[in-house]
């Protein structure tokens, strides 16, 4: 099986009422706002829509309301991963059964993975669920402890999942990511997940991003890219040196419960984020804003920058 994530994908948050309940009269919109600004496919209930805070039940119901919106206009992708494979299996299917585009999944993370052909084996159990779509293991160790060798991974993997094309890798090592855009003639889709590093991953090689931050600045990013496609390294640069700093002012908060009220601030309220997340204050949202403002940030947010 071959496929190929080019371009952005935004991976979305998941709208919620001020309760903590699922707000999903808001996808629509999210998904118009995205594809505006220039977004080509979506990844849903990965770590930045909190998939692993949420149960099966809301985790399909959420994957039905972004493909239902997304269909035929941006690819989707949904994040089954779990602590209980069963579990993931069964998410795996029914992302296949409602028309998802591609199926990914972190590791179990509970108990640790501590051998390749472990996790193999348990990335085999995942992606059987869903055999017609491809699948993209989801290598995040910063949240999930699971920091085995990718390069060694994907061929052995291959051998035991026909759908495995990719990954989607969350760190900062470049010089191993494009390592595993080499193996084997470049057979991996490999995409990257460091937002703040995209430009060093496109010098890399790297031909599709998944990022938090296209959410809400997909505009630079997007001329991030057209300028390094035209050698134009200055502009691409410029790009990124913004996008740092507006990662490090958001960063000075909690990171997506912040992203949340800067999406707010965008004109898309999709509330705040569960616990384990905390809240943020209104008083540190105004001085988030006040920063982001120095920075040009609703300027070069918007889709006709
Ligand atoms: O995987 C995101 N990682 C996490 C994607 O949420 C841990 C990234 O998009 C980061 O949020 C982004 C900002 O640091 O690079």
């Amino acid at each position: 099986m071959e496929y190929h994530l080019t371009g952005l994908t935004a991976a979305t948050y998941t709208p919620l009422r001020e309760d903590g309940s699922l707000n999903l009269e808001l996808v629509p919109a999210m998904v118009d706002f995205l594809e505006r600004a220039g977004v080509t496919g979506l990844y849903i209930c990965g770590s930045t829509g909190e998939g692993m805070s949420l149960s099966s039940a809301e985790r399909r119901a959420v994957a039905e309301a972004y493909v239902r919106a997304a269909q035929g206009r941006l690819q989707t992708i949904v994040q089954v991963g779990h602590n209980s494979l069963a579990e993931a299996r069964e998410l795996a299917a029914h992302a296949q059964e409602i028309g998802a585009d591609v199926i990914s999944a972190a590791a179990p993370s509970y108990f640790k993975v501590g051998s390749i052909e472990n996790l193999a084996n348990c990335v085999a159990e995942v992606a059987s669920g869903a055999p017609k779509l491809p699948f993209y293991y989801y290598h995040i160790p910063v949240l999930t402890g699971v920091a085995l060798d990718t390069e060694e991974f994907l061929p052995l993997a291959a051998e035991r999942t026909p759908n495995l094309v990719g990954m989607k890798y969350t760190a900062p090592t470049v010089f191993e990511f494009q390592a595993c855009l080499e193996l084997d003639g470049g057979r991996f889709d490999c995409v990257w997940g460091c937002d703040e590093m995209l430009l060093s991953a496109l010098a890399s090689g790297a031909r599709g991003a998944i990022g938090s931050t296209y959410n809400i600045a997909a505009p630079l990013y997007r001329r991030l890219m057209d300028a390094f496609e035209q050698g134009d390294l200055d502009e691409a640069r410029r790009c990124q040196v913004l996008s740092i700093k507006m990662i490090r002012a958001i960063n000075r908060y909690p990171f997506h419960p912040a992203m949340k009220q800067v999406l707010k601030l965008l004109g898309l309220d999709c509330g705040p984020c569960r616990l384990p997340l905390p809240l943020v204050t209104a008083g540190q949202v105004e001085r988030l804003q006040r920063e982001l403002e120095t920075l040009g940030f609703f300027e070069w947010s918007r889709p006709e920058w």
